[in-house]
């Protein structure tokens, strides 16, 4: 059974802070085999790469076949039927063109000093890419991480890909493709972050590691994060739906069970001001549950975590939410426009009955990597701006240095750093002689 909460119970604010507080992952404690793999990896490099292969994934590799070869990438894309391709090509023409929206503009002005400043925005040279095998290997998680990497510039991109028994989802070779990366490894698990990241005698070093993965993925990318740069480390799904009783509850019903049917640690929440709509899509939830294929993931999902609540109108719906910070809310409601300006922490907004969370997942445009367990708080989805730099720019003229450089001096000689204030002093003086 799900929670069913209302804002009117007594009590209630005590049921939502529990249910915000929920532990919904039991992440096991793998970081002392993930520091050991990531030192072998270091040390002996392709051959530890190939060993641990061949133990987790029985799997035999050498260093000639640790990469797909262009022909081994058609051969396996030759499988895809035209439909889903054209699908894929869709979804990567929409995602690009978004992205591509997202670009920040390079800046350069000149102050009231005369100081020229400005700053400078450029891409990180390598990016790495994880896709998990099996179930969770979605082209969709490809194409939504290479292409605003592609998008932002950079120029080496690889994908590292489990392939447990030597299969290989065709689908993640063809997104691969379609999105520009450049070679697809057949490793995964720590052992290929810490080949990303410290490079192997095949496998040269990236900057930037992106992309989900299981507990030794997440604990390998938290030891590598300093030697290279990592994107968030995601945890199970969520979505939140703000409904007020105008829409289809079936249609409701689908949209929880989607996320639902990710994760048994997902979870999806209902907030309505109509507590018989409520019931009824509590209702379509049970009826779906007899069918659905991942009845068994869904089912534990939203008898777990699930939720129903009661509010009393939608600004209380919107406070509520915002308490969450869901990584995907919809809004169910007549007017959803005005609803989201009421939005301040979603990972991303689902606006209107037409707007399905899945259609972000797939073909939207905007990133389905996004901010989960409440850290929409403070952070975002990936974006361009995960790939890029930002370098900033100064040039001082000789009266800009004239007039803001006796406060740097002032300041290097408090903080007793001489050398710095004499290389602020030593250009003042010779302006001072130049003048004399
Ligand atoms: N909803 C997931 C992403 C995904 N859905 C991939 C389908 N495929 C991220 O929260
Ligand atoms: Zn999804």
């Amino acid at each position: 059974m799900p929670q069913y909460l209302s804002t009117r119970e007594e009590g209630f604010d005590a049921r939502f802070t529990d249910l915000l507080g929920m532990k919904r992952e039991d992440s096991p404690d793998v970081d002392a085999v993930v520091a050991e793999i990531i030192a072998d990896v270091r040390t002996r490099g392709d051959a530890a790469l190939i060993e641990l292969t061949e133990r987790f994934d029985r799997f035999s590799l050498t260093p000639e076949s640790l990469a797909f070869t262009p022909e081994e990438i058609a051969a396996e894309i030759a499988k895809v039927p035209d439909a889903e391709r054209a699908a894929l090509e869709l979804a990567a023409e929409r995602i690009r063109a978004y992205h591509a929206r997202q670009m920040p503009e390079d800046q350069r002005w000149s102050d009231a000093s005369g100081a020229e400043l400005g700053w400078r925005w450029g891409p990180v040279s390598a990016a790495g890419l994880y896709v998990p095998g099996g179930l969770a290997s979605y082209p969709s998680s490809v194409l939504m991480n290479a292409i605003p990497a592609k998008v932002a510039g950079v120029e080496r991109l690889v994908v590292v890909c489990p392939t447990p028994g030597g299969v290989v989802n065709p689908l993640v070779l063809l997104a691969a493709q379609i999105a520009g990366v450049d070679t697809v490894y057949r490793v995964g698990g720590a052992q290929a972050i810490a080949a990303l990241a410290y490079g192997t005698q095949t496998i040269a070093p990236v900057d930037k590691i992106t992309g989900p993965g299981n507990a030794f993925v997440a604990a390998a990318k938290r030891r590598v994060f300093g030697r290279v740069g990592i994107d968030m480390i995601a945890g199970p799904s969520e979505i939140l739906v703000i409904a007020d009783g105008t829409g289809d509850p079936d249609w409701i019903a689908l949209d929880l069970m989607s996320q639902a049917e990710h994760d048994e640690s997902a979870q999806a929440i209902l907030i309505t001001t109509d507590a018989e709509f409520g019931q009824a899509v509590a209702r379509a939830v049970e009826a779906r549950l007899e069918t659905l294929e991942r009845r068994a993931i869904a089912g534990v999902s939203w008898r777990d975590f699930g939720a129903v609540i009661v509010v009393r109108d939608l600004d209380e719906a919107a406070e509520l939410s915002n308490r969450v910070a869901p990584e995907h809310l919809e809004l169910c409601v007549a007017d959803p426009d005005a609803l989201s300006e009421k939005i301040t922490h979603a990972g991303a907004i689902f606006l209107g009955a037409y707007t399905p969370e899945a259609i972000g997942d797939y073909v939207g445009g905007p990133n389905h990597v996004l901010p989960t367990a409440r850290s929409a708080r403070f952070s975002s989805g990936l974006s361009v701006l995960d790939f890029l730099k930002r370098t900033t720019l100064a040039k001082m003229s000789p009266g800009a240095l004239r007039a803001i450089g006796p406060a740097a001096e002032c300041l290097a000689i408090s903080e007793s750093l001489e050398a710095h204030g004499l290389s602020v002093r030593a250009r003042l003086d010779a302006l001072n002689e130049g003048e004399e």
